[in-house]
């Protein structure tokens, strides 16, 4: 048994998110969390909601609401819907938790100390019209890399390229749209990163497992052009985390407060304390995930997130832990993903566009959203999501594939043997392949599981419940029951414990569907099929078992019409 710690990025509070985000890390960490319990591991699977920075003000602002009071009730929010899509967070913390402003001010005083802190006379965009500097989203205009029209302050969603509000070309108030702006002179604290560039390269190099989309997003940053440069760390605004050096006050930083992105990575520290706080428990239960010197050596830790959050954590984040002169658990694998795209667009909070994930659970259950949307996954590049793809994906796996052979042998069985598992009979030739495949099968969906390929997990675990309908097919036990009822009880026995054996396998995926399918196989035996031939044994015959309900009914093409229509606007 190995421990692990798990983060996905963590969303920003700003209202809710859309399927792009879900499978760009909450998902695709949740599907790894689950199983990784499901092996037997002991896994910390921590999420929070990223709660400062000009992204909260904003929203905060357009919903008429003190920014505490938003971020409270919003949180709140994304953490029902995280509960709906069964995201299996040990804890869902918050950045603007009193724990996260202790550490990110401890981190910036340990900084500081070791001299990765600069204190520089900054340029800032100041708007006349609003009376006050634009830092970061506060700025629109357009990327000085791309060319994209709408860049943003802190960053290009185009490109991903982390800008400065000062480096957009045709530059406006993102609040009041105002071009009337003037760069002022006021001092910021700078991370000194460049520092520490050779040291980053050498660790990005040595992680020679990790997914290319990772690598070369940060090696791009570390040698491309003006190669990594020393970024603010802290802002003109009210709510944040106020700047500090540890306990002491800084002095020429009063009233600033740390840029969100230096705080939101501390966060998941904080969080783990977080979690253990809320449960009146002490501080070594979460410094043993955490602090190398306090036992978290042997931790294995894995982030999850989308591209455009890669340079933070293969940068900024690392120079945060490494520079602390601490010992803090450094990342081991960073999982990162490509974009998804709706129908021949892109997803947009922004401007609305998509699918949202509580409009996702209005009208269908959670299970169906996980499977398509970790089944196609953009892992090697960007997907998209067509609703004609989803219906028919899920219409095939789901319905066709597994809720068939679910409902044909419980209902099969039913009516010739009653609700008990059936005795009699002797496994033959088909049973011995089919044993045989689904060991192999099983392995395969393991390693891509181990190795965090989720479209190859996905595909794995369907060619293992085809396996059993190709048997069920084959072995044809209401036509062998004509002639041998024996046979067919055995044939019948083995397909009643493949539906359990289905419910262990497919719980990361489809978690709901799975404890169904347990709850009706009478049974709470999840352990994992280490041995499969022993795992089709687990229901003795007289067992008792219960028809389940229809597990996946099929998405009509009136209901596929509907919602393409219902979604194809902008969400206001
Ligand atoms: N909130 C950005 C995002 O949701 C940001 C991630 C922070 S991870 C520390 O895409
Ligand atoms: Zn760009």
């Amino acid at each position: 048994m190995a421990r692990h710690l798990i983060t996905s990025a963590i969303p920003y509070i700003n209202g809710i998110k859309h399927l792009g985000n879900l499978v760009g890390s909450q998902l695709p960490a949740d599907l790894y969390a689950r199983y990784l319990r499901g092996r037997g591991h002991e896994v910390l699977f921590l999420c929070a909601t990223d709660e400062h920075g000009t992204p909260a003000e904003i929203a905060a602002q357009k919903a008429g609401e003190p920014v505490a009071d938003y971020c409270a009730r919003m949180h709140k929010v994304q953490s029902e819907i995280a509960d709906g899509f069964r995201l299996s967070f040990d804890h869902f913390g918050r950045s603007s938790s009193p724990q996260n402003h202790r550490l990110t001010q401890h981190f910036a005083g340990q900084l500081d100390a070791a001299g990765l802190i600069a204190e520089v006379p900054e340029r800032q965009v100041y708007s006349h019209a609003d009376g006050r500097f634009l830092p970061d989203r506060y700025v629109e205009g357009t990327c000085p890399n791309c060319g994209y029209d709408k860049a943003r302050g802190d960053q290009c969603e185009n490109c991903t390229k982390q800008l400065d509000p000062t480096d957009l070309i045709n530059p406006r108030s993102a609040i009041s749209g105002s071009t009337d702006l003037e760069i002022r002179e006021t001092t910021h604290l700078h991370l000194r990163q460049s520092a520490m560039k050779d040291r980053l390269l050498q660790w990005i190099d040595s992680k020679t497992d990790w997914p290319i989309l990772t690598t070369s997003i940060a090696r791009k940053w570390l040698l491309d052009g003006e190669g990594l440069q020393d970024r603010g760390i802290t802002r003109d605004l009210d709510w944040g985390v106020p700047v500090r050096k540890g306990d002491q006050p800084w002095p020429g930083m009063e009233g600033k407060v740390f840029y969100v992105w230096f705080d939101a990575p501390i966060e998941y520290i904080a969080c783990a304390k977080e979690w253990t706080d809320a449960a009146g428990r002490p501080d070594s239960d979460w410094e043993r995930w955490w602090r190398t010197d306090h036992g978290a050596a042997d931790v294995r830790y894995t982030q999850f997130m989308g591209k455009d959050n890669v340079p933070f954590h293969t940068l900024s984040f690392p120079v945060t832990i490494m520079g602390s002169g601490e010992d803090w658990k450094l990342v081991d694998y960073i999982k990162s993903f490509n974009y998804l795209n709706y129908d021949g667009g892109q997803f947009s909070t922004s401007q609305g566009r998509g699918v949202f994930m509580d409009q996702a659970l209005s009208i269908l259950p959670a299970d169906y959203w996980r499977w398509w949307l970790l089944s196609h996954a953009p892992e090697s590049s960007d997907s998209e999501f067509t609703w004609e793809n989803f219906q028919a994906s899920v219409n095939k796996d789901l319905a066709d594939v597994l809720g068939n052979f679910v409902s044909r042998i419980t209902k099969f069985c039913r009516s010739k043997f009653g609700e008990t598992v059936p005795e009699g009979g002797t496994p033959g030739e088909k049973e011995r392949a089919l044993l045989d495949e689904l060991d192999q099968r099983v392995r395969s969906y393991e390693m891509a599981m181990d190795q965090i390929e989720v479209r190859k997990s996905a595909q794995e675990l369907r060619a293992i419940w085809v396996l059993g309908n190709e048997y069920l097919q084959s072995a044809a036990p209401w036509t062998t029951f004509k002639t041998d009822p024996a046979q067919a009880a055995m044939q019948t026995r083995l397909g009643l414990n493949l539906i359990r054996l289905y419910a262990v396998l497919s719980q990361p995926f489809i978690p709901d569907a799975s404890a169904q399918m347990m709850e009706a196989m009478g049974s709470t035996d999840w352990s994992w099929p280490d041995n499969v031939e022993a795992a089709l044994n687990a229901l003795p015959p007289g067992h008792a078992f219960t028809v389940p309900e229809v597990s996946f009914r099929k998405i009509t093409d009136e209901e596929r019409a509907d919602w393409q229509q219902r979604f194809a606007g902008v969400r206001t």
